[in-house]
């Protein structure tokens, strides 16, 4: 297959990239740099060595495996490299993870806030016109997020739910109150996609994913050069990869509030997969559908107290000291979201209690002198003046 990675130069993008590469399909990627970008503005960086742009990973990867991925360095934004990327490359499918992801960052302040939804928005926009004019036979793969539903005191069902009112029923989209501005993106991102579908024709994927945390995917593994980025910050690092990191470094564990709040996570591995996944098993035209991408859940303070034993076990003295919570959310909190649709494809979890101390604590200890301290404890306020 030919497959376009947008956003290939991130977390998920360049493992991604790798595992497609690697099984013998041809790979072209897109990134406009702007996580770096937005990491080197705050003064903080990757935990793990990048080993320079994207010119010089896939040189690496190439050295290493003898395959070769393509890439444009460029904005979806720009409609005129959009297009051209589309146009030359002509994928089969299209992975989309080429967006802002953070939470913290859009809720900093209105400047924040637009760009993300800017970008988010305006560069899937881009990308569904690209496809109606140039591939409409191919298959759109876009990374949304559990965070779409927020946490209602209902089950979470996949994408749909059946409704009956005043006598009649019907297949509606899940209700939706996300957690923040970025959240939202990703909203608004599902109607525009689930349009394109049902009025133009396109087919598409949308794997409303939970947390992810991980370092090591086999391609990743092969070479200290092929390394994923890992974010510890505020803005940009995720709760469990946040903790293993504060463990690692004897910070105590940020829990935010009573930590009751309870999300889907997944295994970076995992992920990989469940992309590989939807890419072996397309929709018919015109269909939208939406798989839920976790394999577990837990409350945040779970992940603490699983971090603290798996410390325990190889020596680190972890402490919880639960703070005031930065954001508005439920801390305490019905949880059910259903995830079978990726299980009924094949996917075979990775658990968090197998993977914990070697893959994640032992691999952070390598890193450990590149923790930069300052930029672990959350300013970013979700009541900016409260
Ligand atoms: P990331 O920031 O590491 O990767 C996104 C990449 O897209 C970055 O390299 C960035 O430079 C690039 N990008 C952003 N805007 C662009 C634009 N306009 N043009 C070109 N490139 C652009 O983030 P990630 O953690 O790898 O997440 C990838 C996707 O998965 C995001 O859409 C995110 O919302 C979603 N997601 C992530 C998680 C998670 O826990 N990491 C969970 C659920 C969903
Ligand atoms: N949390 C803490 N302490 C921390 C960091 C987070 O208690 O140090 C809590 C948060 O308050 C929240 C939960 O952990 O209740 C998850 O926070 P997070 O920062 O790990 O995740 P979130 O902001 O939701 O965003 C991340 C990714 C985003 C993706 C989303 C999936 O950054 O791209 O869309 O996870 S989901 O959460 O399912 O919506």
């Amino acid at each position: 297959m030919r497959i376009l990675i947008l956003g290939g130069d991130g977390y998920l993008g360049w493992p991604t990239a790798l595992r497609f590469s690697r099984r013998g399909h041809e790979v072209h990627l897109v990134d406009n740099y702007l996580r770096r970008r937005l990491l080197a503005a705050d003064g903080t960086d990757s935990l793990t060595p990048i080993a320079g742009d994207l010119g010089a990973r896939v040189a690496a990867w190439e050295q290493v495996s003898g395959r070769r991925i393509t890439f444009t360095e460029g904005d979806l934004l720009d409609w005129d490299v959009t297009r051209s990327v589309f146009a030359s490359f002509r994928p089969d499918a299209v992975v989309h993870y080429g967006e802002l992801p953070s939470a913290p960052y859009s809720m900093r302040g209105r400047q924040e806030c637009v760009l993300t939804q800017h970008n988010n928005v305006v560069g899937t926009l881009n990308v569904l016109w690209a496809m109606e004019e140039i591939v409409p036979e191919a298959h759109l793969i876009k990374l949304g997020t559990m965070g779409e539903y927020g946490t209602p005191n209902i089950s979470i069902e996949e994408g749909f739910i059946e409704i009956a009112h005043e006598g009649r029923r019907d297949l509606l989209p899940y209700p939706k109150q996300p957690g923040s501005l970025y959240h939202c993106s990703k909203v608004h991102d599902s109607t525009n996609i689930h349009f394109a579908c049902r009025v133009w024709g396109l087919r598409a994927t949308d794997l409303n994913q939970g947390v992810v945390y991980g370092i090591s995917t086999d391609e990743c593994d092969l070479d200290e050069r092929l390394v994923t980025r890992f974010d510890y910050d505020e803005t940009f690092g995720t709760a469990l990869n946040r903790f293993c990191v504060q463990a690692v470094i004897g910070h105590p564990l940020t829990v935010y509030g009573r930590g009751g709040q309870t999300r889907g996570f997944l295994n970076i591995r995992d992920t990989l997969r469940c992309v590989e996944l939807a890419a072996e098993n397309p929709p018919e035209p015109g269909e939208y559908r939406v798989f839920n991408q976790f394999t577990e859940s837990f409350s945040v303070v779970e992940l603490a107290e699983l971090v603290q034993r798996a410390g325990k076990e190889i020596g680190l003295e972890v402490r919880i000291e639960p703070i005031d919570n930065p954001r508005v959310e439920e801390e305490e909190h019905y949880y059910n979201a259903k995830h079978t649709r990726l299980l009924d494809l094949g996917l075979e979890p990775h658990l968090l209690s197998e993977t914990l101390v070697e893959d994640m604590l032992e691999r952070i200890r390598r890193y450990q002198d590149r923790v930069i301290e300052d930029a672990i404890m959350p300013r970013t306020r979700w009541r900016p003046r409260g």
